[in-house]
């Protein structure tokens, strides 16, 4: 990827810095020029349309907080891991592989996808299974562009997801701790969905490994597992793929996995979450999870008549 920034450089970036820029994207003003002069990016980023002002609310989590909290087993089982070990990942060059039941099929070069298509920013709320969430402005674009790119056939119901498997790059993979690769899957009207992301960016400049560099799938209305990280493979499918946290655990892990604050994980309630924004605490802010983590407007025709206890 051709993203120039360095750590140092956005270590002087201070948040409030950060919110007047996004504040310019937001209106327009700072294009694609701007953009390429700052220390963030180097590709060429659209100015955002008003309709993703839809998306904006309430208060950013920390950088420092969404970039060492994380869920990445390829680098280890705690939440800190992550961001001690990802740097074993080689993100360029990076390939995605197109196949199953599309007309274009083949390898496509992350660069020159990230230049041909319509990178944009959008600010989501993230909710975690262990009940934590956080509001995250991610860069990204469309999984709907990409996907009509490809060309699905109508006999394509899903679209699955891989993971790299190195297990040189990614140390976890040498333990049992989940079926690898890690593995995702949607059903095609969820891809297709207008908010679905495939993120190549947060914060204004490239995805850290921790947090699924150079491409990572972002769901704002279910639970972070979805958001399947490093992805290398996609590919159309007829019938329902198994995810990885579903291969281990069915009974706690569904496909659809939608945030619903009325369905209980087994092993404890998800009515409320534990909203990370400045600092982390144990004690901060827990508030009540909304169905469909507040983005209810745009998905909940997706699930009309099904019954959501049973597809969980
Ligand atoms: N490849 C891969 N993707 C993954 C995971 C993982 O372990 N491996 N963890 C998932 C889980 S459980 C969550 S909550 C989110 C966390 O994303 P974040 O670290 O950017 O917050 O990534 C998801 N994607
Ligand atoms: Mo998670």
């Amino acid at each position: 990827m051709k993203f120039k920034n360095t750590h140092k450089d956005h270590q002087v970036t201070d948040e409030s810095i950060y919110q007047s820029r996004r504040k310019l994207i937001k209106a327009g003003l700072l294009g694609a020029a701007g953009l390429a002069a700052s220390p963030a990016f180097s590709l060429t980023l659209p100015t955002t349309t008003d309709k993703n002002e839809r998306f904006v609310i309430d208060e950013i989590t920390r950088e420092k907080d969404a970039t060492t909290y994380n869920n990445f087993y390829e680098f280890g089982l705690s939440k800190s891991d992550p961001a001690e070990n990802a740097h074993t990942l080689k993100t360029e060059p990076w390939t995605l592989e197109i196949g199953g039941l599309c007309e274009v099929q083949g390898k496509l070069d992350l660069q020159n996808l990230v230049n041909g298509i319509n990178v944009e920013e959008r600010i989501y709320r993230m909710r975690c299974v262990e009940a934590w969430s956080m509001i995250i402005p991610w860069m990204g674009f469309k999984l709907a562009d990409l996907i009509k790119m490809c060309k699905p056939l109508s006999s394509a119901k899903y679209v699955y997801f891989e993971t790299l498997y190195d297990p040189k790059q990614m140390p976890g993979q040498n333990g049992r701790s989940i079926p690898w690769p890690y593995r995702e899957g949607l059903r095609m009207d969820e891809a297709m969905n207008e908010l679905t992301l495939m993120a190549v960016g947060m914060y204004g400049k490239e995805l850290p490994n921790q947090n699924g560099a150079p491409l990572r799938l972002v769901v704002p209305w279910k639970y972070g597992f979805k958001g399947i990280k490093s992805i290398v493979k996609m590919k159309f499918l007829d019938q329902q793929p198994v995810n990885s946290w579903q291969a281990i655990a069915p009974q706690e892990y569904g496909f659809y996995a939608n945030v619903n604050p009325e369905v209980d994980h087994p092993r404890w309630s998800q009515a409320t979450e534990r909203r990370i924004t400045g600092g982390f605490s144990l004690f901060n802010s827990r508030i009540d999870t909304q169905m469909f983590n507040g983005y209810g407007d745009y998905v909940a025709d997706l699930y009309n008549g099904m019954d959501l206890t049973r597809y969980y």
